[in-house]
């Protein structure tokens, strides 16, 4: 009676099953990880490890791409291909039963390796995840398999045996491992619930007290009123995000400590998050730039920040800086989730306001932008300078220690370069004939920025209005009123910044150490 069953449904079974394994796996992994470390399950393991050996220019390309949504592009590449081996793994495991489990045992391996090569596995334990995962999808898929061997039936009649399989088996089997899986993800997802709840009540619990030092208002005419130009302060929920976290650290302030450490620190401090609150705290407007972004490119955004003064707890600790004598010439800071950014020693303790920030334009940091303490320091690219989730400061040298992105070819040292880009009109805008507002912002972070100019194709460069400035540390909007005529006209833009350095028409790439080059919009008006 079960000769008949059509010849597909074995081979449709037994991927299935594999791909049932794949959910089994995955889910008890989720489940020990949401025990062990969040960060050491085995999409987010083998995505950060994806993301640490990305070559740059592919990384560069994922940003360019796919945005702010490269980690979700990512994770959903990882979760396909898994479901296709583990198809493939069920496929083996109809003939070769023990293959196909040992198949899955080996993306346990590879899971694990992944989890505890990254940078902020601190233990063997960030293991446990994957091989556990492995374990339980390698018996889910013996098991369910198991149920489509065919099985000798012996006839009373003495009748040549028939090959059987046991498909209400296998059904019931497959429906045992959806069901326990999904219960294993519900547990793994209430067990990450309780950890995280403890962060997001420390970070609702903290009163920002009053600046000591309060930054002066944003001036009046700093904000244009122009249509489609960036607000001059950035909101938090629309201020950019790049890191490599694939799961966001959501650090509890109550537990939270920064240590200071290293050659020429004289007092070793651990600074609590209480600690931080009580002390002198100053409050500065300063805008953020990634190296990464592009000429005319969204990864730069103003904020209010509120924090400590970095070389105030630096002196305390009595660190000098090589212009006056210290031997380190390298700040390297390191964060929960192991990233680590290299500072000169120099630049932060050169007068301007480097900051440990506890708060963000208003608020405690969001824990996008690297609850509860980051470093932020006017001038300098963020992957030099602005290490989120911080837990630990080392003062060493340069050419002692090359701290993550260096490792991955990006310079030591890298300045905000000086850069200005149209904000409207946008590309390929068809504007009417007549008054066209051009305006943008323009950077060059604690340089200042001095003049900008707008050329309209070949023509002369003609000097655009500034909007008032607020400090050398803030972008600046700027508009130009142009009389636009029929046709299809490029505009580009340059800024100039204090030191009287122009913008240079030179095109880089944004590696090693930030693109180069003028912004130019494309239109055609009517
Ligand atoms: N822990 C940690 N800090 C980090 C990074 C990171 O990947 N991990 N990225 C840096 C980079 S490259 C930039 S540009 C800024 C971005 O800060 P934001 O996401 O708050 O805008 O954070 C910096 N700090
Ligand atoms: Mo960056």
């Amino acid at each position: 009676m079960t000769t008949s069953r059509a010849s597909w449904q074995r081979p449709a079974f037994a991927g299935l099953g594999g791909l049932l394994a794949g959910y089994a796996a995955l889910a008890v992994a989720e489940l020990i990880a949401a025990v062990v470390r969040p960060e050491a399950g085995p999409i987010t393991a083998v995505g950060g490890a994806a993301i640490d050996r990305t070559p740059a220019p592919v990384k560069d390309w994922a940003i360019r791409t796919f945005g702010e949504d490269d980690k979700v592009v990512l994770q959903l590449g990882i979760i396909a291909v898994l479901g296709l081996l583990a198809i493939a793994l069920g496929l083996v495991a109809l003939r070769h039963r023990r293959l196909g489990a040992a198949g899955v045992l080996v993306f346990g391996v590879v899971g694990a390796l992944a989890a505890t090569s990254r940078p902020d596995s601190a233990s063997l334990t960030d293991g446990l995840p994957s091989l556990a995962g492995a374990l339980a999808g390698a018996g889910a898929l013996y098991w369910q398999i198991g149920r489509l061997v065919p099985r000798t039936v012996a006839e009373p009649s003495g009748a040549s045996p028939e090959p059987g399989w046991d498909r209400r088996g296998f059904l019931l089997s497959a429906a045992v491992v959806a069901a326990a899986s999904t219960g294993a993800g519900a547990v793994g997802r209430a067990l990450g619930g309780t950890r995280t709840r403890g962060a997001v009540a420390s970070r609702e619990a903290v009163v920002l007290p009053r600046p000591a030092s309060p930054a002066a208002p944003v001036p009046r005419g700093a904000q244009l009123r122009v249509a489609g130009l960036s607000s001059f302060v950035t909101p938090n929920k629309d201020f950019y995000r790049v890191d490599t976290a694939l799961v966001v650290p959501k650090v509890d302030a109550g537990r939270w400590q920064l240590r200071i450490h290293g050659r020429g620190v004289r007092r070793p401090l651990t600074l609590t998050f209480q600690d931080l609150l009580g002390r002198e705290l100053i409050e500065r407007d300063i805008t953020l730039a990634c190296v990464s972004n592009e000429v005319g490119g969204p990864y730069v955004g103003n904020a209010r920040w509120i924090g400590v003064r970095l070389s105030d707890v630096l002196e305390e600790a009595g660190v000098r800086p090589p212009s006056r004598g210290g031997p380190a010439d390298q700040l390297v800071a390191r964060s929960v989730d192991g990233m680590t950014l290299g500072t000169p020693v120099e630049d932060v303790m050169d007068g301007r306001d480097a900051l440990l920030a506890l708060g963000m334009n208003g608020e405690p940091l969001p824990f996008d932008h690297g609850f509860p303490v980051r470093m932020v320091v006017p001038g300098l690219y963020g992957y030099v300078s602005a290490c989120k989730w911080i837990e630990d400061i080392e003062l060493t040298t340069f050419d002692a220690y090359d701290p993550y992105w260096v490792k991955r070819k990006w310079a030591r040292k890298a300045p905000v370069k000086t850069q200005s880009r149209i904000d409207t009109p946008k590309p390929f805008a068809r504007p009417e004939a007549g008054t066209v507002v051009v305006a943008g912002v323009a950077w060059a972070q604690h340089r200042g920025i001095d003049r900008v100019e707008v050329r309209v194709d070949d023509g002369p460069w003609q000097m655009a209005d500034l909007a008032t400035e607020d400090t050398a540390d803030t972008w600046r909007q700027w508009s130009y009123r142009w009389a636009a005529t029929p046709g299809t006209h490029t505009l580009t833009v340059r800024a100039t910044d204090r030191t009287g350095q122009v913008q240079t028409e030179r095109r880089t790439r944004t590696i090693p150490d930030g693109a180069s080059g003028r912004h130019s919009v494309v239109v055609s008006v009517d």
